[in-house]
C-alpha cells in the first residue's frame, strides 16, 4: 500500500466509526510514524515525539492529533500507523534439550543441511563469513551461550528501548528467538560442543527490535535498518519475522538498504492455519529487494508452514534444526519456522561477500536463482521460489567452479548425465560437455570467471554474469 493509501486508510478509519488501520485491529498498532520535512525545526516536531530516525525526518507521534498539528505547520511528509508485529509462530520450538550431561561423550554434531547445502566445500576454500558484518534484527543475544564465546560479537542497539537510556545499550535476548536465529548463522564450529552455524567467523551485530514477549514495531524496525547501514556499516541483514502490512516508510529502508549494498534475506513467514491460495504477501520479505526465504523439511520438500506466494525467491532448510538457545550457557532447542531458513541464506550471503566482498545485492539475488535446485513444478512456483538452496553452488559459480557446479545440479539430473568441461591454458573455460552434447563457451563470456548454467538444463549453454570481482577465492 502506498503512503498516501495508508494516509487515506487511517483518515477514513478515523472519520468513521471502525477502528481499523491499514487492515489492522487498533490493538496491532502503536501510535504514528511520521515523516517530516527534513527542514522541520525543532518548534514545529513537536516536544513529545518520540526520535526513529531523526537524520531522515522519521518520528513517532503518540497521537492522531499530533499528526494534525504536524500536517497544519505544512511538515508532515507521510505519515503511517505504527504496525505492532509480533515473532509469535516462528522457531517454534519442538522440544528442548539440556547438553549439560553428556556433551562429552557427543562432541559436536554436524547440523543435517551442512552435506545437503555442501557447506565442506565451502570450508574447503576457507570460507566462514570471516570479517563480513552482519546485523540480526530480532530480540537479541545470548552472549553467554558457549557457541558465542568465540564469535566476534560487536556491540549492537537495543532499539526496543528508549534512546538516552542506559537500557539501550543492553541487547541481551529475553526472548529466545534471536539466539535461536544467530545461532544457525555463526554458532562456533569445531569448538567441540552442539552444532555450528553455516558462517561462524562473522561479525555479528545484535540489534534488539523485539522485546521478551516478542513483541516490536515498525518504527523500530525501520531505525534499525538505517542503524545497520549508517552506524553499523553491515553488509548483511538477517530479518526473521513478518509484518502483515505493507509501509512505505519500511520500503523506503529497505530500498535504502539495497542501494548501500547490503544483502537482505528475510523470513517468507509460517501460515499455520487459514491458508489462501496464494498466502498473503507478508513485508519486509515481500520487497523486491530482500531475499524471500521459504523452509524446506530434512526430506528436501516444503514445509508444510512455509508460506506460498509469489514473494518466495529461494527455500533453505527451516525443519528440524537445533540451535543454541536464550536459556543458559549450554542450552539447545530443535525448532522449525522460516526464521530459521532466513539465516540460512545470510550466512551463504557472509560467505559469498568474504570471497568477493564487491558482490551486490541484486548479483546475490542472481546467484541464488540460477544455482537453486529446481523443486515442485517445474520452473518457478510459489511455494520453492526458484528452488532449493545450494550454497557450495552460489560459491561455486563465483569462482568459476563448472565442475562443483555440476556436482550440484546432478542432485537433480538422471544419474547417468555427465559433465566435463574444457579449460584453456589460463584456466578460462572453453567447453561444456554434458548429455552427449559439447558447448563451446562464447568468447565474450571468457572473459569472466563467472559461470552459470541455466537453471536446471545441462546442455544449455553456459551464461555469464557480470561481476566486478575477478580471481579465485
Ligand atoms: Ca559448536
Ligand atoms: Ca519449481
Amino acid at each position: 500500500m502506498t503512503i498516501t493509501a495508508c494516509i487515506r486508510r487511517v483518515a477514513a478509519a478515523l472519520i468513521g466509526t471502525a477502528a481499523l488501520f491499514c487492515g489492522a485491529r487498533a490493538a496491532e498498532y502503536d501510535g504514528f510514524l511520521v515523516k517530516l520535512d527534513p527542514g522541520a525545526s525543532t518548534l514545529e516536531r513537536l516536544p513529545e515525539m518520540e526520535e526513529v530516525v531523526p537524520d531522515r525526518g522519521l518520528w513517532k507521534a503518540a497521537a492522531w492529533d499530533d499528526v494534525e498539528r504536524l500536517a497544519e505547520a505544512g511538515v508532515l511528509r507521510a505519515v503511517e500507523p505504527n504496525t505492532r508485529l509480533t515473532l509469535g509462530d516462528p522457531a517454534a520450538q519442538l522440544a528442548a534439550w539440556d547438553d549439560d550431561e553428556d556433551d562429552e561423550e557427543e562432541g559436536e554434531e554436524t547440523p543435517w543441511y551442512f552435506q545437503t547445502l555442501d557447506i565442506p566445500y565451502c570450508r574447503q576454500y576457507g570460507l566462514t563469513g570471516k570479517g563480513v558484518r552482519v546485523g540480526v534484527l530480532d530480540s537479541g543475544l545470548n552472549t553467554r551461550h558457549e557457541e558465542f564465546t568465540r564469535a566476534r560479537v560487536l556491540t549492537g542497539l537495543n532499539y526496543c528501548a528508549e534512546p538516552g537510556t542506559a537500557q539501550r545499550a543492553d541487547t541481551s535476548d529475553d526472548n529466545g528467538h534471536g539466539t535461536q536465529v544467530a545461532g544457525i548463522l555463526a554458532a562456533a564450529e569445531d569448538n567441540g560442543v552442539g552444532f555450528a552455524g553455516i558462517a561462524p567467523s562473522i561479525e555479528l551485530v545484535p540489534m534488539k527490535c523485539f522485546d521478551a514477549k516478542g513483541n516490536g514495531d515498525t518504527a523500530d524496525i525501520v531505525a534499525a535498518i538505517y542503524g545497520a547501514v549508517d552506524l553499523f556499516h553491515c553488509k548483511v541483514l538477517n530479518m526473521s519475522f513478518s509484518d502483515p502490512e505493507d509501509s512505505g516508510i519500511l520500503r523506503e529502508a529497505i530500498q535504502y538498504a539495497d542501494a548501500a549494498g547490503v544483502i537482505l534475506a528475510a523470513a517468507a513467514s509460517n501460515i499455520m492455519e487459514q491458508r489462501t491460495e496464494p498466502d498473503p504477501m507478508i513485508y519486509p520479505a515481500s520487497y523486491p529487494e530482500a531475499v524471500s526465504v521459504g523452509s524446506l523439511d530434512p526430506d528436501g520438500t516444503a514445509s508444510y508452514f512455509s508460506a506460498r506466494n509469489e514473494s518466495v525467491w529461494i527455500c533453505a532448510p527451516g525443519s528440524d534444526i537445533t540451535t543454541p538457545s536464550a536459556g543458559g550457557k549450554d542450552d539447545y532447542v530443535t525448532c522449525f519456522g522460516t526464521s530459521c531458513s532466513a539465516p540460512i541464506v545470510a550466512g551463504t550471503a557472509a560467505l559469498a561477500l568474504q570471497a568477493y566482498p564487491n558482490l551486490t545485492p541484486a548479483e546475490f539475488r542472481a546467484l541464488l536463482r540460477q544455482t537453486a535446485l529446481d523443486r515442485g513444478a517445474p520452473g518457478y512456483d510459489i511455494t520453492y521460489g526458484y528452488g532449493a538452496l545450494h550454497t557450495g553452488a552460489v560459491l561455486a559459480a563465483l569462482r568459476g567452479d563448472i565442475d562443483a557446479q555440476a556436482a550440484a545440479l546432478s542432485q537433480q539430473l538422471d544419474a547417468d548425465t555427465a559433465f566435463a568441461a574444457a579449460y584453456d591454458g589460463e584456466g578460462k573455460l572453453l567447453s561444456v560437455q554434458a548429455a552427449g552434447e559439447t558447448l563451446a563457451v562464447p568468447e565474450e563470456a571468457r572473459r569472466w570467471k563467472l559461470f552459470l548454467l541455466q537453471e536446471g538444463c545441462p546442455v544449455r549453454a553456459p551464461v555469464a554474469l557480470r561481476t566486478k570481482n575477478e580471481g579465485a577465492v
